[in-house]
């Protein structure tokens, strides 16, 4: 990892001071201006333009009060956030997130990393991410129901095909974008498809959205392995989390010959040696919204549930982290190199601490930052508004299709990328100078705003 020049450090520092209280957007923002001191060298217009503290400043920041009535009849209030960061290439394009651990400071460094990585799809849109403080682990469907059309009733005056499109994130799936899209519906008095993305099928979805980032890393990970001769066939893998992206990247990596030996929730890990039967885990996890421990007590032959330690520290070949930032530590990125593992792909945003980013680069394990590894997802909901605006659908296999395209031509533009700036192999800096130069280059055309 590049060390900052003392202007950029500048910038750094009054970024912090600004924003204070805020580690997680810190954080991000330091990884990116990490990579950027020979970009910003060669090209100073980009500071001239004053570029990098533009973009540390969303373009606008919604945060509001989310009241509704639960089960018990006993009036509950959450709060709700929009950050609409960047809008230079599209309309605002992010996920929102329902997690209690939501607060300003996890939607920004969410939205600040989605402008970089929506930039890398190269398809027109924009970044911005949005979310709520709301536990929806234990709700009743109804009690979501409410929530979300509640947020909704606040959020829909800034939302519009043209102006912010959200689709899913942690704790955000089909479900909810269904309430979510209901409400905005019924408010404006629309049938505005392209206003979400991750759509029922029958009601303006995508074919692939759903599956699209957990596929996505995993073509990203067969093109990582195919750059260096290698294929998926034979290895192991382990994939931490057992939500959309997880489920979808296991599915995908055994597809493509690999055995997934381990994943996990918030209760703990399972490490199944036969390989994870992705039916019965989608089965307990979407159906049932039950537990990795239910996987267990089904499949008792093969599997056993483990609630100490990290699932870091079993021996595999590749490492997929795909719960949520920060999951991933110096030790934790020790024992993997310890055990063998010689790829990293970030499915989640921010899983890799950069103290264990730091010893990837060390020890010469390849690794891919979610900006480029997990940017199959919002691709995919981009490719789902090109439908919605033509009011066409895809098949299945076009779509996928598509999706591998596109992350092949991410793996593209990492490496060729790396390379011209004189680190060939590290995808950090492929992704986060590819990202930059192409939002920071139509920002300067649009002038100051
Ligand atoms: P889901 O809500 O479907 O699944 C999240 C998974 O991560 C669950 O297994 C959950 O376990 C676990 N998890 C979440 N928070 C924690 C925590 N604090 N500690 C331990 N485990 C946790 O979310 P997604 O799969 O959609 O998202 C996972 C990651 O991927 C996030 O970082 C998200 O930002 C990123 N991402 C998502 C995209 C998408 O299209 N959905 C696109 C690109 C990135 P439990 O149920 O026990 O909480
Ligand atoms: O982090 C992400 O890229 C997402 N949660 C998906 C965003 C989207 O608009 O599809």
């Amino acid at each position: 990892m590049a060390a900052m020049d003392s202007q950029v450090e500048e910038l750094y520092r009054r970024v912090v001071a600004r924003n204070p209280g805020e580690a997680e957007f810190h954080q991000a923002v330091r990884e990116v201006f990490e990579s950027l001191t020979p970009v910003l060298r060669k090209n100073p217009q980009y500071t001239d333009a004053g570029i990098l503290t533009r973009l540390c400043e969303p373009e606008r920041q919604i945060i509001f009060r989310v009241p509704w009535v639960d089960d018990h009849g006993v009036v509950q209030i959450n709060r709700g956030f929009r950050v609409e960061f960047n809008s230079a290439l599209g309309p605002f394009k992010g996920g929102l997130r329902f997690h209690p651990s939501v607060y300003l400071g996890v939607v920004k460094f969410l939205g600040f990393e989605q402008i970089f990585k929506n930039a890398l799809t190269g398809l027109p849109i924009g970044g911005g991410k949005g979310g709520s403080d709301f536990d929806p682990k234990g709700r009743s469907d109804g009690e979501v129901m409410r929530f979300c059309q509640s947020f909704m009733t606040e959020l829909y005056r800034h939302l519009g095909e043209h102006t912010d499109v959200p689709a899913g994130d942690i704790g955000v799936g089909g479900r909810e974008i269904g309430y979510l899209f209901g409400q905005y519906k019924r408010i404006t008095n629309r049938y505005e498809s392209g206003v979400l993305t991750g759509k029922g099928l029958s009601w303006g979805g995508s074919q692939v959205r759903t599956e699209a980032t957990g596929y996505g890393v995993a073509f990203f990970v067969a093109e990582m392995l195919a750059a260096a001769g290698d294929s998926l066939e034979g290895k192991t893998a382990i994939v931490s989390g057992s939500g959309n992206v997880a489920i979808h990247a296991i599915e995908k990596i055994q597809q493509l010959g690999g055995r997934v030996i381990a994943c996990s929730d918030s209760s703990g890990h399972v490490i199944d040696d036969a390989g994870i039967d992705v039916e019965l885990l989608k089965e307990i996890k979407n159906s049932r919204r039950g537990r990795v421990a239910d996987y267990v007590a089904e499949r008792h032959a093969s599997a056993r549930l483990i609630t100490d330690g990290t699932i870091w520290q079993i021996p595999t070949d590749i490492a997929v982290p795909c719960a949520t930032q920060n999951e991933l530590d110096e030790l934790d990125a020790k024992a993997l190199v310890a055990g063998g593992c010689t790829v990293v792909a970030e499915g989640a945003n921010m899983p890799c601490t950069p103290d264990a980013v730091r010893t990837f680069a060390a020890s010469g394990v390849r690794f891919a930052p979610g900006k480029a590894a997990n940017a199959g997802g919002v691709a995919t909901s981009a490719l789902e508004m090109q439908q919605n605006a033509s009011r066409d659908s895809w098949d299945f296999d076009y779509t996928e299709n598509r999706l591998a395209e596109i992350m092949r031509s991410i793996h593209e533009t990492c490496l060729a990328t790396a390379e011209e700036y004189g680190t060939p192999g590290d995808y950090v800096v492929g992704a986060n100078i590819a990202g930059f130069t192409h939002v920071a280059d139509a920002m300067l055309s649009l002038g100051v705003i």
